[in-house]
């Protein structure tokens, strides 16, 4: 076994690989400018008539989330670009046919070794330090600083669409939701469909939303806007189409919308939200909310079916008790505890 394996070494080693054509060191230089030209001119046509939504941030988590993205980056190109110089700096220098002089013995050299040990040390420290300060001040159920009350909106993700309740005006729309420029907005998150995952990339970073449980986004939006928002976990056929617009407008704005979906004539209660939660596709959608207490009936309709044996009786006679009871979504409750899951 041994003795083949020298055997195949040897012939291995013997062989003789095509010579390389050697070019000229100018020609050398133009294959690399060449090369990076074509890469720049690649990415510039790529990008064209592309927005970078995580870069064009207007809102106070989006901007610090941007910040720390960019703050990450930008230690990580410290590494970066030496090690590529030196790639390609060392590629050249021993290129085959080059003499240059040979130096192995660098290897318990002081300085260097401070150099490639305490740079990458000192750059770990800095990021995980400011990572973990930044990501618990993003904490998403960390309300914002504000002078104003933060508004009220209970988020459903259907398949496959978002359903949006406002409690305290008592109104609910489908497919966009509308709040008043720098006016905090709490979002109160559950799914009645496969998980999901709240995204508008503009204001905040995404948040999983998983039936039965109930978890929070604070949002605030800086300037007037019309914001994309979408789900960014993959739920079923209609995934794609799951898309709602953030509308951050003026509070006179805000107000004629809010007078407007009350006047749409819809009403939202248990009857119309269960034929609302079919699958399948919807257009923008505004109601009157008559069933109030919707979100928490959304909830308790899996904290009932889960984890009780169910019998014939109870599940066609739901508790009516258990049914009405408010739910009360915090950091407490033991089937709400997101945090930390993912
Ligand atoms: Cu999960």
């Amino acid at each position: 076994m041994m003795r083949a394996l020298q055997k195949l070494t040897k012939k291995l080693a013997e062989v003789q690989l095509p010579a390389v054509p050697r070019l000229s060191r100018v020609k050398m230089t133009w294959l690399l400018v060449g090369g990076a030209l074509v890469v720049v001119a690649v990415l510039t046509m790529l990008s064209l008539n592309h927005s970078f939504p995580l870069l064009q941030t207007r809102g106070e988590i989006a901007n610090r989330q941007r910040d720390l993205l960019l703050f990450a980056t930008g230690l990580a190109v410290i590494v970066l670009v030496p090690v590529y110089v030196m790639l390609f700096t060392f590629a050249w220098r021993y290129r085959a046919g080059h003499k240059k002089d040979y130096k192995p013995n660098w290897d318990s050299h002081k300085g260097y070794e401070t150099l490639w040990w305490g740079v990458p040390l000192a750059i770990i420290v800095v990021l995980a330090a400011v990572t973990w300060v930044t990501s618990h001040s993003l904490d998403p159920f960390k309300p914002l600083s504000s002078t104003q009350k933060p508004l009220q909106v209970q988020v459903v993700a259907l398949q496959w669409k978002w359903l949006f309740i406002y409690p305290e005006e008592k109104i609910a729309s489908v497919g966009e939701v509308a709040f008043p420029v720098g006016r905090p907005v709490e979002f109160t998150m559950t799914s009645d469909a496969p998980m999901n995952s709240f995204w508008i990339p503009q204001l905040a970073g995404q948040i999983y939303v998983m039936s039965g449980m109930s978890t929070k986004l604070h949002v605030s939006a800086d300037s007037v806007g019309t914001y994309a928002g979408l789900s960014a976990n993959i739920s079923g056929k209609g995934f794609a189409d799951m898309r709602f617009n953030a509308r951050a407008m003026s509070t006179t704005d805000y107000d004629a919308w809010v007078a407007g979906v009350k006047g749409s004539g819809k009403k939202l209660n248990q009857q119309t939200y269960e034929v609302l939660a079919r699958p399948g596709k919807s257009a923008t959608l505004h109601y009157l909310l008559e069933e109030t207490k919707l979100y928490d009936r959304v909830i308790m309709k899996y904290m009932t079916e889960h984890g009780t044996t169910q019998t014939a009786e109870n599940e066609t006679k739901p508790s009516e008790e258990k049914a009405s009871s408010p739910v009360k979504p915090t950091h407490d409750m033991p089937m709400m505890q997101s945090e930390g899951m993912h």
